[in-house]
């Protein structure tokens, strides 16, 4: 398996994110990735690459322009108010909420962070344009060598900040680009009919059910912590189908918080099963390891030997796949769940 890094994610370190109230540490770290790098020098389940630089022409089929340039600037801007503020993390105080008009793009800094965001907890620091674009490069190059004639059945982009909270110009729930909707569109610009995106994060996918809802080429899948009591609350709902040419290709699989890996695993059966009769050619996997019983903020009593199974399940169902790195905040134990999912596709795979 080729698994295609991003050197520069610790570029992107938040400080703090709001919570009750409070500015706490940030759960997304670079501590996460170190900790899946340090298992994969103990378990070479791998190559590891680096990327090449990002196709913005293929970042920009995803996300809006406008968003992108904002993305770019945002740090230069937010020092030229004030160079104390280098020491500082931005963070959004006002919001574009039912009733205001977003075809507007204000002058105002604040407004405009607002504009594009939806949650206090999704600090943008002095790298994390660099590092977000890094990541989606991983992306892309992840799909282009599973997609070449002679390429392997598998690759995965490590990278951090994850993505699948971010739509076409939002950014929130520690996202910014969507690196998994970058694959699947680079999927499609690299020749497969139809791609499915199977998102295994504890948090529904929201920007990527946001950003394929009206189109027929990308059947999104989630299996998530029911929306009305977890993050991202406002979507993921299990009657959210797709829209207008879309309609019937997003298929959401909500379960409640406290489910175990027996509960999961049959979603994760449905899940595949919708993919197979779907006819999807590739698969994209968002992957995040905070369904494991230890993370700090989830509900879902996974434990470290069941990503072996999932990774198992994965290969056995036999469409070329590339997995894209999301959340998991147990850090120290992050490691250990991502390879042995990648440990339980190479052995599949090689049975
Ligand atoms: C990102 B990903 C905890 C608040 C949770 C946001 C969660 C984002 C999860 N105090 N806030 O899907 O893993
Ligand atoms: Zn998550």
């Amino acid at each position: 398996m080729l698994i295609f890094h991003n050197p520069l994610h610790a570029r992107h370190a938040g400080r703090h994110e709001m919570f009750r109230g409070r500015l706490v540490p940030c759960h997304e770290s670079p501590a996460r990735l170190d900790y899946v790098l340090a298992e994969l020098a103990r378990r070479p389940v791998g190559e590891l690459r680096e990327p090449s630089d990002a196709d913005l022409d293929l970042v920009r089929r995803v996300h809006r322009p406008r968003y992108l340039d904002f993305l770019a600037g945002a740090w230069q801007e937010w020092i030229a108010l004030d160079p104390d503020n280098a020491a500082l993390d931005i963070l959004p105080s006002i919001w574009p909420v039912r009733g205001f008009r977003d075809d507007v793009l204000p002058v105002n800094f604040a407004a405009r962070v607002g504009l594009f965001s939806f949650d206090t907890g999704s600090p943008i620091t002095a790298g994390t344009w660099e590092a977000a674009r890094c990541g989606a490069a991983c992306a892309i190059d992840a799909v282009r060598a599973v997609a070449a004639s002679a390429g392997p059945r598998a690759a995965m982009a490590l990278t951090r900040p994850p993505g699948h909270h971010a739509g076409p110009d939002f950014f929130g729930g520690y996202c910014f680009l969507n690196n998994a909707a970058i694959a699947a569109e680079a999927w499609r610009v690299a020749g497969a009919a139809r791609v499915a995106v199977l998102d295994i994060d504890y948090h529904h996918g929201n920007g990527t059910q946001t950003i394929f809802y009206e189109r027929p080429d990308v059947l999104t899948v989630s299996i998530h912590g029911d929306p009305h009591t977890e993050y991202p609350f406002f979507l993921g709902y299990a009657n959210e189908h797709g829209a207008g040419a879309g309609e019937g290709c997003n298929l959401n699989l909500p379960l409640p918080a406290g489910s175990d890996f027996k509960a999961w695993r049959a979603a994760l059966a449905q899940g595949l099963h919708a993919i197979e009769r779907d006819g999807a050619e590739a698969l994209v996997v968002a992957l995040g390891v905070d369904t494991y019983e230890g993370d700090p903020i989830s509900r879902f009593t996974l434990k470290s030997d069941d990503y072996l199974e999932v990774g198992r399940m994965l290969a056995g169902f036999g469409l070329p796949m590339v997995l894209v790195l999301e959340g998991g905040y147990a850090v120290a134990e992050m490691g250990v769940n991502v390879v042995n999912v990648l440990d339980g596709i190479v052995s599949a795979s090689a049975a």
